[in-house]
């Protein structure tokens, strides 16, 4: 049977006696069905060609083949499956050549592996890292790769998903040479002649000798499944991947590959490999807003920061860390030496940690400078305001960064709360003004919220992402409100955590539960890390506009009365014994939420880890769901992509919305509801739920339409 649509995806030329199969299925060369079957057909129509003695395969572009087709998976499977077709290049009876440049990733490698003989380019990328989707090499990797390499460097490649460049996959015995220039079909064509020449025969990957040793072979596999079973708590490829190996260790070869089949489909079912994927596409998407489509980017070769604090500060390295030159602002000598000596230390740590050489760090800091003037920043292309959350105080810096910044210059301010709308129109161009919504500590936190107030230009807003780019964060594009998309929705879930923990949970059983969820650290560890003082002071300032029929749990507020703000102050709702970083659990901190239960009139009752589950990803995906429906993230897939890398969501998890549709949008709509009965001025359904049960649709159903 073929495919449907066949579009010449796969090119075969006769150069010499050797047939030049290119794979060209822009943008990567996936393995989609198409591909499959024009393979396969060049591979017979270089068996019964007498003029053909060898197969060169390459890939089209930049890279070889970075992989089967991620889109197809869940979709009904068009034949002729990947490990047929690698089987069919294994068996050729004439000499298969792989040649690689890029990416020869996943399906990619296992085409490179069922090949005879491999060489690749300096450029290259070569990996199996379906593990991060949630899979295993099905095409016959788990097998190939222990045969050739030996279970302990199979193991190490399949189960990091680490890409190794071309030496390192010429030092285990990935490839057989290194190509010393930079032509790939030049270089693929001298490597076939020379075996031509050599007489070279079709060698195969099952008949290597990587498993020779049978007892060093099982030894590596007993230590990869003890630490797999240690290290990645929860998830279902990882020790799969092992029993793989193990097949391929005491099963004949075709045995080996049946045992991969049934492994790799248990994958593929597992909702873990669809939120994966979800996450692999969503953070790709996320970089689609609509103004960096529309708009060119400034360009940006010069930055200057106000205020030095943690946040201003932890900006800057990860400016300086982009190669871009630094300029920061403070209002005296005294805390500019602070800022300077901030950045410092992050320095500091690395080269203590013999990550950074003082060579390497004196380079970095010759591009940072600090000022107590703004005419500092007179050449600066970008300027990211970080100082005091307060509007005044905000709005003071930009009068001045107003008064001095170029024409062009795009004005960026890191508030996580404030009116952005109001900070630009306080000036006299707003359309350079956007939020750069920075997570602490800046340098390490993947997220980025471009904020993209009223009067912006679309070309700030591409050069925000474009800065993103630079500095490797994830940007996703939000909306101004309070708290933009990650802090308004993690408002909401916090405060049904103080609701749970005051009618009866316990934060060490919520956090606990949370954990085994997948998260890193529960909330209550959070806010411990991150200093109860910071929630306090959001409350003081909220203080004057809640809802006073709204319910408020006061436990918080009690424990920072007493100055336990958390890890800094060696307690907070743990213990940190002697500067400890993990807490333990405090009777007095439970005697305090005891005191409130009573004072508030409540009797505790207990809570079962699916109920605590169940609430508190309702208050999630309700308020996400809310963020979406007015506009302030384009897709459902904005908010994932936000609670992935600013606030550990579990990625197999695919993010919040992901996991709404995963359990089912109509479940979620009841468990408000029932929810409501007790508190229905917090549990209000978001009427995009309540509008997309009703057409039996998903969130998903909207990620396409921004
Ligand atoms: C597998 O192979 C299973 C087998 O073992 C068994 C099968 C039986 N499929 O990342 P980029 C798209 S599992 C479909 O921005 P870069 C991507 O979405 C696979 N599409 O470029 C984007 O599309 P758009 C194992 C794919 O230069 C565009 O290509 N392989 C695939 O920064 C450009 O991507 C992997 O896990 C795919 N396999 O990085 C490798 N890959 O423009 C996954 C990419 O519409 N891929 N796209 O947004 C990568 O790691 C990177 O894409 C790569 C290029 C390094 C190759």
């Amino acid at each position: 049977m073929t495919p449907e649509v066949s579009a010449d995806v796969v090119t075969q030329e006769l150069r010499g006696r050797i047939l030049v199969v290119t794979i060209d299925n822009p943008p990567v060369n996936a393995l989609g069905a198409n591909v499959r079957y024009e393979l396969q057909l060049a591979i017979e129509a270089a068996e019964t060609n007498a003029a053909v003695d060898a197969v060169l395969l390459l890939g089209a572009g930049r890279n070889f083949i970075a992989g089967a087709d991620i889109r197809e998976f869940g979709k009904a499977p068009l034949p002729p499956s990947l490990p047929d077709v690698c089987n069919q290049i294994e068996a050729c009876g004439k000499p298969v050549v792989a040649a690689i440049r890029g990416a020869a990733l996943g399906g990619g490698l296992e085409i490179a592996l069922a090949a005879h003989y491999r060489i690749a380019l300096a450029d290259a990328k070569l990996g199996l890292p379906e593990v991060a989707l949630g899979l295993l090499p099905g095409a016959g990797g788990t097998q190939r790769a222990p045969h050739l390499l030996g279970a302990k460097a199979a193991l190490d490649l399949m189960l990091s998903g680490r890409h190794l460049g071309a030496k390192e996959a010429h030092a285990i015995g990935l490839i057989d040479r290194i190509g010393e220039g930079d032509d790939v079909l030049t270089e693929g064509l001298a490597y076939t002649r020379a075996l031509l020449t050599a007489r070279a025969p079709a060698r195969r990957t099952r008949d290597a000798n990587g498993l020779a040793d049978h007892v060093a072979s099982r030894a590596a596999i007993d230590v990869a499944r003890a630490e797999t079973s240690k290290k990645s708590r929860g998830l279902f490829a990882p020790l799969r991947i092992v029993d793989a190996v193990r097949a391929a260790l005491e099963s004949p070869f075709d045995e080996g590959l049946r045992h991969e089949r049934q492994l790799f489909l248990q994958c593929l079912d597992s909702p873990q490999r669809a939120g994966l994927v979800h996450a692999f596409f969503a953070e790709r998407e996320v970089l689609k807003a609509p103004e960096t489509r529309d708009a060119k980017p400034r360009a940006i070769a010069s930055v200057g920061v106000v205020g030095g604090g943690t946040m201003g500060a932890g900006i800057a390295v990860a400016v300086l860390d982009a190669g871009l030159p630094v300029t920061m602002i403070e209002r005296d000598d005294a805390a500019l030496a602070r800022g300077r000596a901030h950045v410092e230390k992050v320095y500091e740590a690395l080269i203590a940690k013999g990550r950074m050489t003082p060579e390497t760090r004196a380079a970095v800091l010759a591009r940072f400078s600090g000022s107590t003037s703004y005419d500092a920043l007179g050449a600066a292309d970008l300027v990211i305001e970080a100082v005091f959350e307060d509007m005044a105080v905000k709005q003071a810096v930009f009068a001045e960064l107003d008064r001095v910044c170029k024409p062009g210059a795009v004005l960026a301010t890191n508030t996580s709360y404030l009116d952005i709308d109001e900070i630009a129109a306080s000036i006299s161009r707003p359309a350079d003004v956007v939020g750069l919504h920075f997570f602490s500590p800046a340098n390490v936190m993947k997220l980025l919220e471009v904020v993209v107030p009223a009067q912006v230009s679309a070309d700030v807003v591409a050069t925000a992402f474009e800065l993103a780019k630079k500095l490797r964060k994830v940007p996703v594009r939000a909306g101004v409100c309070d708290g933009f998309i990650g802090n308004r929705v993690l408002a909401v879930y916090r405060a049904a955590a103080d609701h749970m923990m005051e009618d009866g949970a316990s934060p060490y059983q919520i956090d606990r539960v949370l954990r085994e969820f997948g998260f890193p650290m529960g909330p209550f560890q959070v806010s411990d890390l991150a200093g109860g003082d910071i929630g306090w002071a959001t409350r003081k300032r909220r203080a004057a506009t809640r809802d006073p029929k709204a319910r408020y749990v006061q436990i918080a507020d009690r424990i920072c009365e007493r100055g336990w703000f958390g890890q800094k102050t060696g307690r907070g709702y743990y213990l940190y014994p002697d500067g400890a970083r993990s807490g333990v659990p405090d009777p007095e901190v439970e005697a305090i939420i005891d005191a409130e239960r009573e004072r508030a009139g409540i009797a505790p009752r207990a809570f079962t880890d699916d109920e605590i589950i169940r609430r508190y990803m309702a208050a999630m995906i309700n308020e996400g769901a809310n963020v979406v429906h007015e506009g302030i993230a384009l897709r459902p897939l904005d908010v994932d992509v936000t609670f992935l890398y600013g606030y550990g969501f579990p990625r197999h998890r695919g993010g919040p919305m992901k996991y709404a549709d995963s359990i089912g949008l109509a479940k979620v709509l009841a468990d408000i509801r029932e929810f409501a009965k007790e508190d229905p001025i917090f549990w209000k359904p978001s009427p995009l739920i309540v509008e997309l049960v009703e057409q039996g649709e998903t969130l998903a159903s909207l990620n396409q339409s921004a």
